[in-house]
């Protein structure tokens, strides 16, 4: 088996769960956050830096890669690692959220979907097995089913056919898997419906893949009705394998993913924001940017341990972004991601300590106050 999975402890009182995810590149610790790099690097950082400030699995994404450079090109630079020199574990995404984001530039049929480019306009065509032939190409330790991700709202119809198809699709990933070395997850998707998360989550369980996501959440629904389909759903996933829910990382959403029993995380948050001045803290998020930080010579978040906060105050930082100094992006995005990556400590720690619970209860008071 490429990947193995172990649960380390299972908390008593809820979902949490501390595990160790072993891959052709490495093992890790879970519950784990993974920085997205979508083309090939996490904006702004080199993979020194993202290990620096904690990072261990890093995320890339199969459509941009495959608009640009292209696949083969990653695959004659000796694979995605070699390439962008990250030698630990690498989750590719499928492509699929990324096509259908595209909205009026893309066609679905049973097939698979066409669509324009974002880049120059010109027509591709992406399959099940299309994507998996890219991911191998790319040589990812883990590579995702082809899926749908259907909006939010969207009727109980809609998101019916969207959840059939993409069972239709992961089991035609599945049979078009090849590597042996990179293990293909699957993908939950149902909306915001009980019994069809349900039916999702059985389905897909049946085709026995080594890990399985929680798509089609985060996309607009409230926080709530996120929380009440992460119940739903990890109750139908089998406890032995790792489970990742796609495109969450505020900071609340990630503590109360864990309670709920998720494994895996990744999320353009902290590193987007970053980029537009606002940062992290234990204490809600603080805008840099703003102009009352403007003779504040603390750093970001007396706190942190990273190499901005150690290093830099909140007036030169916001000096550095008012005038369009790279660097100023760069000591944010080092930051936010360290704040991120020391919360995931933080919350394993919890979780060996049977104080889980607690420590969501006294993390939310302090940073939902603010
Ligand atoms: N499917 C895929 N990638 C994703 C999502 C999904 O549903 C989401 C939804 N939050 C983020 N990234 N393939
Ligand atoms: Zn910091």
């Amino acid at each position: 088996m490429v990947l193995n999975y172990s649960v380390i402890q299972q908390d008593k009182s809820c979902g949490a769960r501390l595990g160790l995810l072993h891959t052709t590149h490495g093992t890790v610790e879970t519950p784990i956050f993974m920085p997205v790099g979508t083309q090939a690097a996490v904006k702004t950082m080199t993979p020194e830096e993202v290990k620096e400030v904690g990072g261990r699995l890093i995320l890339g994404n199969t459509y941009h890669l495959y608009l640009r450079p292209g696949q083969e090109l990653i695959r004659e630079a000796g694979g995605l690692h070699r390439f962008m020199n990250w030698d630990g574990p690498i989750l590719t995404d499928s492509g699929g959220f990324q096509v259908f984001s595209l909205g009026p530039l893309r066609k679905i049929s049973e097939e698979g979907v066409t669509f324009r480019s974002h880049i120059d306009g010109s027509e591709h065509f992406f399959s099940p097995e299309k994507a998996v032939e890219v991911q191998e190409a790319l040589g990812s330790d883990i590579a995702m089913v082809f899926d749908e991700c259907a909006p939010y709202p969207c009727t109980h119809e809609y998101a019916l056919e969207a959840l059939k198809r993409t069972t239709r699709w992961a089991r035609r990933c599945a049979d078009a898997h090849r590597r042996e070395d990179q293990a293909l997850f699957g993908i939950v998707q149902g909306g915001v419906f009980a019994d069809l998360r349900r039916q999702s989550a059985l389905d897909l369980v049946g085709l026995d893949l080594p890990g399985y996501a929680i798509g089609g959440l985060s996309v607009g629904e409230p926080k709530a009705v996120m929380y009440e389909m992460l119940d739903v759903t990890v109750g139908f996933l089998p406890p032995e394998k790792p489970r990742y829910l796609m495109g969450v990382g505020s900071p609340d959403c990630l503590v109360e993913g864990v309670v709920r029993g998720i494994d895996m995380f990744d999320c353009v948050l902290p590193t987007r924001i970053a980029r537009n001045g606002t940062v992290l803290t234990h204490h809600g998020k603080l805008v840099v940017r703003n102009a009352e930080y403007a003779r504040d010579f603390d750093p970001l978040d007396p706190t942190c341990d990273c190499y901005a906060c150690r290093n830099y105050s909140r007036a030169y930082i916001r000096h550095l972004i008012k005038a369009g100094e790279v660097l100023g992006i760069r000591l944010t995005t080092i930051h936010n991601l360290r704040f991120i990556q020391r919360l995931m400590q933080e919350i394993r720690d919890a979780i060996r300590q049977g104080n889980i619970l607690e420590y969501r209860d006294n993390f939310l008071k302090n940073y939902l106050q603010a």
